[in-house]
This record gives structure tokens, C-alpha cells and sequence, in this order.
């Protein structure tokens, strides 16, 4: 009998299929664990300037859902992503430090692509207290990091490698920062490990169809890691997936475009 590793994602739904839960669920499918998830808010957009609608889950049936799979099934590791307010995010961390998650990726979404204003500023500090702590590894994209580094921008390599000792300091083992917007025609990822500044550098991607990227990223690390990958192992296999994905990534209409998910397995 095959057992596959089971890992969860605790995340939003993008009903367009592109981020959110609906991301990780195909990552987990290409990355060959079995997916669950714990859904934390429905996100609808208006089809006429593709403004997002969210709408977060009570809390109670978070807390059914997640004991749906802790403790009833078990995960050998999880990822978060959208936690729409302070008190979603306090019930994730104090269930997940509950369960004594092993290997747990925390992707600190702050704002979805095409919206330009951060969705809830008062969520960064909940996040710092309640879910950095207990993650093995951190994913903030360059504005997220600032936000969480309490500084005002993140302009250059050095930059980011200061953003992630300040993160590194609300007690995350790893910190990685994906520079994907901000230095010119390249594109980078730093992973601290709490002792070295590892960079994995690019040529970047020209494409404006990048929605879901970041879901995608954080969602494969978890899989790998639950697959029993070290952390670097597991992000450069996130950082090879995604550049795959986004290689192939293509319109759902002309506000939005997700990856190709399957890019890397059909080596399009
Ligand atoms: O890409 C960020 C993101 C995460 N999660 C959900 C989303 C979005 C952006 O649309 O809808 C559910």
C-alpha cells in the first residue's frame, strides 16, 4: 500500500483558481504529496476591475476544520497563507504551537497582486507574534519583509539581508526573501539560515502573468520539507518550480494570469 506524505495548507480561497488554497493544492498534486487544506477566508473579485472581496471564515470553524486534520489525520508539514484579521491569525499560531507542528512555512501575504494597498497593517504585528515563532521557515517577498522588518523600503541586496536578521529575531529558524520586483532586469531570493546570506540569482521572468506565484513558492517548500528535503534543498526546488511555472504562465482574462503548474513536470 502506497502512503503518501500528507501536508496542509491553511490559506484563502481564490475562487479564480490562481493563489490561495487553490495554488497550493495543485503544488502539492505536481510535487506528489497528498494536499488538505484549512480554509481562513473566501476571496471574490468583481469581474469589471477585478476589485477583491474578502469575506474570513469564523473562527470556530477554523478550529473544525484544522482538527479535521490535527489531530484527527496528521501532516508531516504545513504552510500558511491569506489570514484575513488579528484574531484568525492568533487562533492558526495557537493551534498549530498546540500541535507541535514539525515543519511549518509561513507565508505572510500581505497583499494580492493588483490591489496595491496592504490589506490589514495591524495583521504584521500579530504575525510576528503569533506564527514567526513557531516557523521553520519565513516567505515574505520584498514588501512584506520590509513591513515585517520595520523598515521603510527594500532597495537592494543588502537591504533584504538586513530585513532578514530583524525577522530572523522574532524567533523563525529560516528567513527567505524573494526580490522578485525590485532590482531592475534580474531577480533574486535570499535564504538566512540565522548564520549565512544565501543567494540564488536570475535573469528575471518577462511575464505579467504572476499571480499565485508566491503561494506556489511557500506551498512547494512545505511539500519538500515534508518529503524530508533540508531547508536549502527545499528552496531551491521552490525556486526551480516556480521559474518553471511562470515560464509557462498564461491569461484568464485581462486583469489576471496564474502559473502553469505543470510546466516543470511536462518540461514546457
Ligand atoms: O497572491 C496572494 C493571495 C493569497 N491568497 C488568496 C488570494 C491572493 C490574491 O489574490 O486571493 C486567497
Amino acid at each position: 500500500m502506497f502512503t503518501p506524505v500528507k501536508v496542509l495548507t491553511v490559506a484563502g480561497s481564490d475562487c479564480s483558481g490562481g493563489a490561495g488554497i487553490q495554488a497550493d493544492l495543485k503544488t502539492f498534486q505536481e510535487r506528489d504529496v497528498y494536499g488538505m487544506s484549512v480554509v481562513t477566508v473566501l476571496v471574490a473579485m468583481r469581474p469589471e476591475d477585478w476589485h477583491h472581496q474578502v469575506t474570513p471564515i469564523d473562527p470556530e470553524i477554523i478550529k473544525q476544520q484544522f482538527r479535521t486534520i490535527l489531530p484527527g489525520i496528521g501532516a508531516a508539514a504545513a504552510k500558511t497563507g491569506m489570514l484575513p484579521n488579528v484574531e484568525i491569525i492568533r487562533t492558526v499560531g495557537e493551534l498549530f504551537a498546540e500541535a507541535r507542528m514539525p515543519h511549518l512555512v509561513i507565508d505572510p501575504v500581505m497583499v494580492c497582486k493588483g490591489t496595491s494597498e496592504p490589506l490589514f497593517p495591524e495583521n504584521t504585528q500579530a504575525m510576528l507574534k503569533y506564527l514567526l515563532p513557531i516557523a521553520e521557515v519565513v516567505t515574505p517577498n520584498s514588501f512584506e519583509a520590509a513591513q515585517l522588518a520595520g523598515m521603510d523600503e527594500i532597495k537592494s541586496k543588502n537591504d533584504a539581508e538586513e530585513a532578514a536578521k530583524r525577522i530572523y529575531q522574532s524567533g523563525c529558524k529560516n528567513v527567505v526573501i524573494k526580490m522578485a520586483r525590485v532590482l531592475s532586469d534580474k531577480t533574486a531570493d535570499l535564504l538566512f539560515d540565522g548564520k549565512d546570506c544565501h543567494w540564488l540569482d536570475d535573469e528575471r521572468i518577462d511575464t505579467k502573468w504572476t499571480h499565485g506565484a508566491g503561494c506556489s513558492f511557500s506551498a512547494c517548500i512545505a511539500a519538500e520539507l515534508g518529503k524530508g528535503a533540508s531547508v536549502k534543498e527545499a528552496w531551491k526546488c521552490a525556486h526551480d518550480f516556480v521559474r518553471a511555472a511562470l515560464k509557462g504562465s498564461f491569461p484568464l482574462n485581462k486583469h489576471v494570469g496564474p502559473l502553469y503548474h505543470k510546466a516543470m513536470a511536462k518540461n514546457v
